[in-house]
């Protein structure tokens, strides 16, 4: 009889370690699961920091990164200047009017404006100006680097030299990011970007 319930005894431990096993089986697997999750989260988190603190470091605060810091004159307050004028406004903070000069950049301005609200009024009025001119010989558009154009993103129909009075570039929120230009009159107030070189 001792025997028997000895043996008893012993089956239902077996069977409570057995239960005990399987739970403590399942909340591993379960720690596992979260543990690759956080450290996913982790490498995420990391390679975050790490883009801020280069763009913290290398452009100043408003600024927007891509090889080189950009900046879009302010929606708010909705000032609209020439491309003389623009031009000097960017120089005043050690930069130029933005050089688009390849189809990245030119995404990447696209991105920026579309994320911006349209402005009210006619189209070619809410343009921002770039360092793009065809001054010295109709037709022949130069970037303020010196570079000639080879790949222009111009809208449907630009650059048309309208009245023959149009020597400035003018990008502008399209949905196409890759025809977004046109050709306007040098002294038409615009909104404009400047772009700085990162110090190397
Ligand atoms: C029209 C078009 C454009 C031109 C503007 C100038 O919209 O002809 O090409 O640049 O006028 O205001
Ligand atoms: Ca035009």
């Amino acid at each position: 009889m001792k025997v028997q319930t000895n043996f008893q005894e012993a089956v239902s431990i077996k069977d409570a370690m057995q239960r005990e096993r399987d739970r403590d089986r399942l909340e591993k697997e379960h720690l596992q699961r979260q543990k690759e999750a956080l450290v996913n989260e982790e490498a995420k988190l990391q390679s975050r920091i790490t883009v801020l603190e280069k763009s913290c470091e290398r452009c100043p605060v408003g600024w927007e990164l891509l090889h080189s810091c950009y900046f879009f004159s302010s929606t708010e307050t909705g000032q609209k200047l020439s491309w003389h004028r623009s031009r000097e406004e960017c120089k005043k903070t050690g930069a130029d009017l933005a050089v688009i000069d390849s189809q990245e950049k030119q995404e990447f301005i696209s991105r920026i404006l579309n994320g911006k609200r349209t402005s009210p009024g006619y189209w070619f009025t809410a343009g921002y100006w770039i360092g793009l001119r065809d001054v010295k010989t109709e037709g022949v558009w130069k970037w303020l680097n010196g570079t000639e154009l080879t790949e222009g993103f111009w809208m449907e129909g630009e650059p048309n030299d309208d009245i023959s009075k149009e020597d400035c570039a003018a990008t502008f929120r399209k949905e196409n990011p890759l025809m977004t230009w046109n050709d306007a009159p040098c002294d038409h107030t615009l909104k404009w970007i400047c772009e700085r070189k990162l110090q190397p």
